[in-house]
Formats: C-alpha cells, sequence, structure tokens
C-alpha cells in the first residue's frame, strides 16, 4: 500500500494544496478535500470521470451505505500525513477488459487538456473581445446589427483568404485588428506570473511601465498614464505611491484594475480564495486605490476563477453563479470599505471612523442582485445601460460585464441564436456602446474559462492581434497551475 501511495503522490496533482487523491486496491478513487471548493471540485472531477464512460459513479449516499467515514479512510489507507476532510465526492474507476481504458495518468492527462483548452480560451475571447471592440469604444450608436455585421465581414475577409490560398495565390494577411490597453495591461501581468510564479508587483509595475513606453497610443485611460510614466523610475521607493496620489489622494475609480485581471484568476484556480483576493488587491492598486476599483477587480477576479472551476459539461445554472458569486463579494465588498474609512479616520486623526465620500452600502453588491432579476425577464439594452452602465468607471462597467456573460450563456440575446454564448456575449457587450472594449474583453475572460478555446470561432482568433501570444500565455500558465506543489 505504501508504494501504492507514493505512486498515488506522484502524479500530477490536481492542483488544489488541500485536494488529495486516494485509490483503494486499484478500484475506488476518492477525493478528499478540506477546501472551501470541494463542491465544485467534486463535481468537475465526478463529470470528468464519468465523460469517460469507462467509470461509474456512485453516489455518496451509497458510499455511506457500505460504511462509516472511518472504515472508508481505512480501506483506502488513509494516513497520517494524508488531510482527509469532508468527503464530498467519491467515483469508482470501474477496471474495464477494454485495452483502452483510460489509467490514472491519462485520467490527468484529460483533465490538463481541459483545462488547458479553458485557460487559453479566457485569454484568447479576452483578446478578440477587446480588438472587436475598440472600433466602437465610445461611439454614440451600437446596436446588434451593427456589430454583428461588422464580426460577418471579419468572417467573410477570412472565408476569401482561405479561398485565395487554395487556389493556390499568394496569401494576403488581411486586416488584422489592434488590440488596446486591456490586452496590453493584461499580457505584462500574465508574463510577470508565468516568470515569477508568484505575483510581484515590482516586476508587473515595470512592465506596464515598459509596455507603455513601447506603445502610448494604445488607448490608454486618462489619468493613468501619469501612473504607468511615474512607474518607469525603477528607484521608486513604494510602488503604490503614484496611484494613491492619483485624484487628490481617492485614487482612480476607473476600470483598469479589471479590464486586466483575467490572468490572475485563472492563475489563482483552486488556490484559496483569501489568496486570490490579496493578489488581486495588490495588482490593482499599482494604479487604482479608490475602493471601488478594487471592489470591482475583485469581482472581476472571482468571476473568471469561478467560471474556470464550474462544471461545463452540463449548461452553465446562472442563478447558481451568482449565488456563488456573491457569497465571495458581500464580505469582501464590506471588508474594502471598512479598512478604507479606517484610513480615512486614522489620516484625519479624528479617532471616529468618517463616512467614505460617496460610499454607502454595498453598491456592488446591489447591482450583482439586480442581475438576477434582469436575467428573470426581457431586459432592453436600455435599461441595461442606465442601471448597470456601460462607462470607463469601474462600478460602471464591471458588474455589466458579469451580465453579459450570463446573459450569453442564456443564449437570449435576439439575432445570434445561430452563435455560440462567448459569441453571443461578444457581441452582446460591445452592441451597449460605451466603454466597449472593455466591457467586453472582462465578459468574454468569464465566458471563454468557462466554455473554453473552442467556443472562440477560429475566424476571430485568425484576425486579432496577440491572440497567438494569449495561446503561449494560456500554455505556460496551464503548466503552473498543473505542476503546483501539494503544500500539506
Ligand atoms: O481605469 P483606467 O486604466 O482606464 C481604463 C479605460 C478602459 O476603458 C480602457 O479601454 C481605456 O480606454 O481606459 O484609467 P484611469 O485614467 O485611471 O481612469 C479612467 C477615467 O475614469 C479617468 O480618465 C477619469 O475620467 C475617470 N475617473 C475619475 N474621475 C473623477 N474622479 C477615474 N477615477 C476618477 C475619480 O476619482
Ligand atoms: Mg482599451
Ligand atoms: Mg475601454
Amino acid at each position: 500500500m505504501s508504494t501504492f501511495l507514493s505512486c498515488v503522490r506522484s502524479l500530477p496533482q490536481i492542483s488544489h494544496p488541500q485536494c488529495f487523491f486516494a485509490l483503494s486496491h486499484q478500484i475506488t478513487l476518492i477525493l478528499f478535500t478540506d477546501s472551501e471548493n470541494t463542491e465544485s471540485c467534486g463535481r468537475f472531477v465526478c463529470s470528468l470521470v464519468i465523460s469517460q464512460r469507462h467509470f461509474r459513479k456512485i453516489s455518496l449516499k451509497r458510499l455511506w451505505s457500505k460504511g462509516d467515514n472511518s472504515i472508508v479512510k481505512q480501506k483506502v489507507g488513509v494516513g497520517s500525513s494524508w488531510k482527509c476532510g469532508h468527503i464530498i465526492s467519491a467515483v469508482v474507476l470501474r477496471r474495464s477488459r477494454n485495452p483502452n481504458t483510460p489509467d490514472i495518468h491519462s485520467f490527468f492527462q484529460i483533465y490538463k487538456t481541459m483545462l488547458l483548452s479553458r485557460v487559453r480560451g479566457s485569454l484568447v475571447a479576452a483578446v478578440v473581445a477587446d480588438c472587436i471592440g475598440a472600433k466602437f469604444e465610445f461611439s454614440r450608436f451600437v446596436n446588434i446589427d451593427k456589430v454583428l455585421n461588422a464580426v460577418k465581414k471579419l468572417e467573410q475577409n477570412r472565408t476569401t483568404m482561405k479561398k485565395k490560398v487554395a487556389e493556390g495565390k499568394k496569401e494576403k494577411q488581411g486586416d488584422v485588428l489592434s488590440f488596446t490597453d486591456d490586452t496590453a495591461m493584461a499580457r505584462s501581468i500574465a508574463a510577470s506570473l508565468i516568470e515569477h510564479k508568484d505575483v510581484n508587483v515590482r516586476d508587473i509595475g515595470a512592465r506596464f511601465a515598459k509596455e507603455f513606453e513601447k506603445e502610448p497610443s494604445r488607448g490608454y485611460g486618462g489619468s493613468v498614464i501619469t501612473v504607468l510614466r511615474a512607474l518607469a523610475d525603477q528607484d521608486l521607493e513604494d510602488v503604490f505611491q503614484p496611484a494613491r496620489e492619483q485624484f487628490d489622494g481617492s485614487g482612480s475609480y476607473g476600470n483598469g484594475g479589471g479590464m486586466r485581471i483575467a490572468p490572475l484568476g485563472l492563475f489563482c484556480h483552486q488556490l484559496p480564495l483569501q489568496e486570490l483576493k490579496e493578489k488581486t488587491v495588490s495588482v490593482t492598486k499599482l494604479t487604482h486605490t479608490h475602493p471601488y476599483a478594487i471592489v470591482g477587480t475583485l469581482l472581476e477576479s472571482y468571476a473568471v476563477h469561478l467560471a474556470l472551476s464550474l462544471d461545463n459539461s452540463k449548461p452553465l445554472d446562472t442563478d447558481n453563479f451568482l449565488g456563488q458569486l456573491l457569497e465571495r463579494l458581500r464580505p469582501t465588498e464590506k471588508e474594502i470599505y471598512d479598512q478604507r474609512r479606517q484610513m480615512k479616520s486614522k489620516e484625519k486623526n479624528s479617532g471616529d471612523e468618517s463616512e467614505e465620500e460617496g460610499i454607502e452600502g454595498l453598491p456592488y453588491c446591489n447591482k450583482v442582485e439586480l442581475i438576477r432579476d434582469f436575467l428573470k425577464r426581457d431586459v432592453d439594452s436600455k435599461e441595461v445601460r442606465k442601471k448597470l452602465g456601460t462607462k470607463v468607471t469601474a462600478l460602471d462597467s464591471i458588474p455589466t460585464a458579469v451580465y453579459c456573460f450570463l446573459r450569453g450563456a442564456s443564449q437570449s440575446i435576439p439575432g445570434t441564436e445561430e452563435r455560440g454564448p462567448v459569441e453571443q456575449t461578444i457581441i452582446y457587450a460591445i452592441s451597449l456602446g460605451g466603454d466597449t472594449d472593455t466591457v467586453a474583453t472582462m465578459a468574454a475572460a468569464i465566458s471563454g474559462a468557462f466554455y473554453g478555446l473552442e467556443s472562440v470561432p477560429q475566424a476571430w482568433q485568425e484576425s486579432c492581434e496577440g491572440v497567438r501570444d494569449a495561446l503561449l500565455f494560456g500554455e505556460k500558465l496551464t503548466e503552473i497551475i498543473s505542476a503546483r506543489e501539494v503544500k500539506s
């Protein structure tokens, strides 16, 4: 048994530090976990196994009926070095006579392949949404038809080009849409995470600055450029200082934190939520210190992280998604505002906690509740623009991105019925107008993490700058996620 367990331990880990697998008598695979992510993790593994058809799932109830917890533990040989918590899922690996039955190693290989598709799906969908959305940013009259015409044109161009190549004519590159600041900054975060295998704010700040210096006309926010110039100073003692000084010390509440955060949400796959929260806050504070920008960025990183963790073998349960999102967001939003009030009152040295000007209640949670209501009825674009917003400010765009993802997942966007959910999400987000590249990129990052790369049309991928890099970043991030050492 001990040789057997050490063999199990050496398997590519499924990457949650508190997630362990044990194999008993080479027929039973049981997932043990103490983590807060147990449910989704368990469901994901079960569906993966079932999808292979060589395995038969037995319910927890049936397992219990065969013995109590201690017997199960004993049966699978769980030793003291194994963290065994709440058993949330059990599957039986049936020994098949079929020589093609995947063994445990190919089981993990399948898991990795699926993860790769979803990590890449998120990054690539975000890039194409930024590229396609950029053309419409702040243009006054946008609607579904205009966006559909633009994507159809792009698709036709690719078809024509392929035809020409097939006829032996010389390949022309065709029009390639450029990405904007949203992608430029997300790439910096992805590249830094890959190099350092963790968040290194100084490095991310330096990359933001270098990227801006190299290509300043990618459409950066009006005020953030001051911060980016200051971050170029390698001797800067406190990297958060320039951002703190924005807007007379209140910090920017633009959506620039949220538009670039997806790689971090993916990177933190199956890490504890606390880590995701802390890392998101520090990356945001490099440019945006206003609590609205911080909470908005957290909403986006939580949404990407959650989308990646959910079982995508069945249609998304939008109500459940919102419920889980709110469960994460509510304590976080309260905590961020409380911290800000304490900081401000300390600054004033008054002793009592004064209300931060303009911050009342939990506006992000209220907007997420509004999304729940919107999904239950047929809401027109005008109402979405008015109540959720499509502005450059975080509070008026990040919840909108979550809504666009869920609306696309519900496949209820008129005129786009024949298209998949990622396409619908992107087209719909852009059709709302306003900050089109940014709302679309944030919505697409969530959607791609759930539906995977296959949901992003090839023609779109071939028409946008930066897709090849996104594929590469996706591959490297997946390697890091799946090779993460199990911490005991
Ligand atoms: O947030 P940020 O990086 O901008 C991102 C947006 C995306 O749409 C990109 O596609 C790109 O177009 O820009 O840049 P910031 O300059 O920090 O914020 C954007 C804008 O929000 C600012 O230029 C201000 O107009 C507004 N803003 C504020 N206005 C008043 N008071 C942000 N914070 C404040 C504030 O505290
Ligand atoms: Mg932009
Ligand atoms: Mg924008």
